[in-house]
């Protein structure tokens, strides 16, 4: 086989892959594009303004690739990106992995605290970023204990890498890998709340676009893609990039914030065939739809991950666009969706079946495999998994375990082999289908000097989707009222990522704990 190819056999369910000893995934992704003739092609429609073809992604890639090289960045060290989604994300994102560095994408909507973290944790060697996000990461870098060697943004005069990539070669020579071998990087704060990188291989990328991207969801050349989760999110990474660069499809790019207009206006002018979104924007988009009309004759199917997808969402938006939305269950360790809903086989309220190429097991308390109908935690086995967590053998020994990986959720599959969510194992909850976790917010709260003592839960809204709401013991009962709630709600939208804020104060005057002063959050759901 030549070096850096991957043999594809759909002939069978899942299809075969087979890696070529020496493969660079950045080939397969990229390059391989112009042997195919695809190289006028668009791949890339900004609404921003600006298209990009295959041929210029290609290019930009190696420019992008050598401007990491040139400042000394070696084989494995480790590139963070807190970057928009915008072409610059591709470029560097598949330069760096052409060029043998490792890529981590960061979500952009953190704070300097954040990303001070995950840059002392992941000991880069380089910080890039939009200018967009310069005062929490330039707050981050000021603050490190531990600094990388270089950081600059992605655009806005000398030393950004536009104008190191305009200075650097066209061209690039794949740095030699193993499909096997560390590729990229997605910090995931799943579990515990604490950040961890989840290391994927160069093969991950391959198994989750053709086992779900072209299987499941059947993308194609012919496919335009457009995902409101962000290219950040293993979920919008597939959706918004691989899935498309896979087959040679392409992808619409959305820079700023996924509000309902934004995305039906991006949608009514970029028709794109596919979209990709989550619980809670679906149910604002239809709370739009109730008084304004939006033309969505483009697509021809949606997708919703994250968090479980009501069924009455599904249904009140089946009912306004004809189209309906495919539920799947996916995980950062995963890379990708591993249970889902399918175009022929939808059933509302569940995460549909097993993908075909994963495995997945319901265990009981003594981790025998749960008879179908009963509930248990979720194991599933894979070949686009997180291979380990950086810096953390004890997560790693804890949750990837023989092959398998703990999802922390509890399902039930019932006798067809559907799985139903029930929940987490743990007190994380997901807001917006994005991990937000309880500690971080009671910590914030303490902090504010009316506090005592709180304690944060998930709580459903009017569309059955989990917001935070706090329990909150004053030093001074009297404080209780409308005015304490709205400053302590401004005091965690001030020192928090915006979608962390409890929704609902409760003042109380103590709160549920073990005897060894535990607080049992499971009593106040
Ligand atoms: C929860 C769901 C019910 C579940 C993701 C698609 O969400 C993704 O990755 P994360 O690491 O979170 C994983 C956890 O989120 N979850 C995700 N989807 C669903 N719960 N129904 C769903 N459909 O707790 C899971 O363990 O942020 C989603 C693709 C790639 C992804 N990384």
């Amino acid at each position: 086989m030549r070096d850096h190819t991957v043999s594809v056999d759909r002939s069978t369910s899942p299809s075969a892959l087979t890696f070529a000893p020496n493969f660079n995934v950045a080939v397969s992704f990229i390059d391989r594009h112009l042997e195919e003739g695809r190289g006028d092609k668009t791949v890339v429609r900004s609404v921003a303004g600006g298209e990009v073809t295959y041929a210029e992604l290609a290019e930009n890639v190696n420019r992008a690739g050598n401007a990491l090289k040139g400042l000394g960045i070696g084989a494995g060290e480790r590139t963070l990106m807190m970057v928009k989604d915008c072409p610059e994300f591709y470029y560097l994102f598949w330069g760096a992995i052409k060029a043998g560095v490792v890529p981590v994408p960061i979500n952009t909507l953190l704070r300097a605290k954040d990303y001070r973290f995950m840059i002392e944790d992941s000991g880069c060697a380089a910080v890039v970023y939009s200018p967009e996000f310069a005062a929490e990461v330039e707050a981050a870098l000021e603050a490190a204990s531990r600094k990388p060697a270089h950081s600059f943004r992605t655009e806005g005069g000398d030393g950004a890498l536009q104008a190191r990539m305009a200075a650097a070669s066209a061209a690039l020579e794949p740095a030699p890998a193993k499909a096997e071998d560390d590729c990229f990087w997605l910090y995931s704060s799943g579990t515990t709340g604490t950040p961890k990188g989840a290391v994927h291989a160069h093969r991950d990328m391959v198994v989750a676009s053709e086992h779900y991207g072209a299987r499941v969801l059947g993308v194609t050349e012919d496919d335009v893609c457009f995902s409101a989760a962000k290219l950040f999110f293993a979920y919008g990474l597939g959706n918004g990039m691989t899935f498309p660069l896979w087959v040679g499809a392409s992808a619409v790019l959305l820079p700023g914030p996924p509000t309902p207009d934004s995305v039906f206006a991006a949608i009514e002018s970029h028709r794109p065939t596919i979209f990709f979104g989550v619980p809670t924007l679906y149910a604002a988009q239809l709370k739009t739809l109730e008084s304004d009309d939006h033309d969505l004759g483009s697509l021809r199917a949606c997708v919703s991950a994250g968090e479980a997808l009501p069924a009455d969402i599904f249904r009140r938006w089946q009912a306004k666009t004809g189209t309906a939305i495919l539920d799947g269950i996916g995980s950062t360790e995963a890379l990708h969706i591993f249970i889902s809903n399918t175009l022929g086989d939808i059933n509302p309220g569940t995460s549909g079946r097993i993908v075909p190429g994963y495995e997945a097991r319901v265990l009981d308390e003594t981790g025998a495999e749960a008879p179908a109908g009963e509930s248990g935690r979720l194991m599933i086995r894979g070949e686009s998994t997180a291979k380990y967590y950086w810096n953390n053998p004890e997560k790693t020994a804890e949750i990837m375990v023989e092959g398998w990986l703990d999802t922390g959720d509890t399902y039930i599959r019932d006798e067809e082999g559907y799985y139903h969510y029930c929940g987490r194992n743990d007190d994380m909850m997901k807001v917006g289908g994005i991990w937000c976790s309880p500690f971080e917010i009671e910590a914030k709260l303490i902090e504010h000097p009316k506090v005592l003592e709180a304690a944060v839960v998930g709580r459903a809204d009017d569309d059955d989707l989990v917001k935070p709401e706090a329990f909150v013991v004053l030093n001074d009962p009297a404080d209780a009222g409308d005015a304490t709630a709205e400053a302590l709600s401004q005091h965690c939208k001030a020192g928090l990522a915006k979608y962390k804020y409890p929704r609902w104060f409760k003042f109380v005057e103590e709160l549920p704990k073990t005897a060894t002063g535990k607080i049992q959050r499971y009593k106040l759901r």
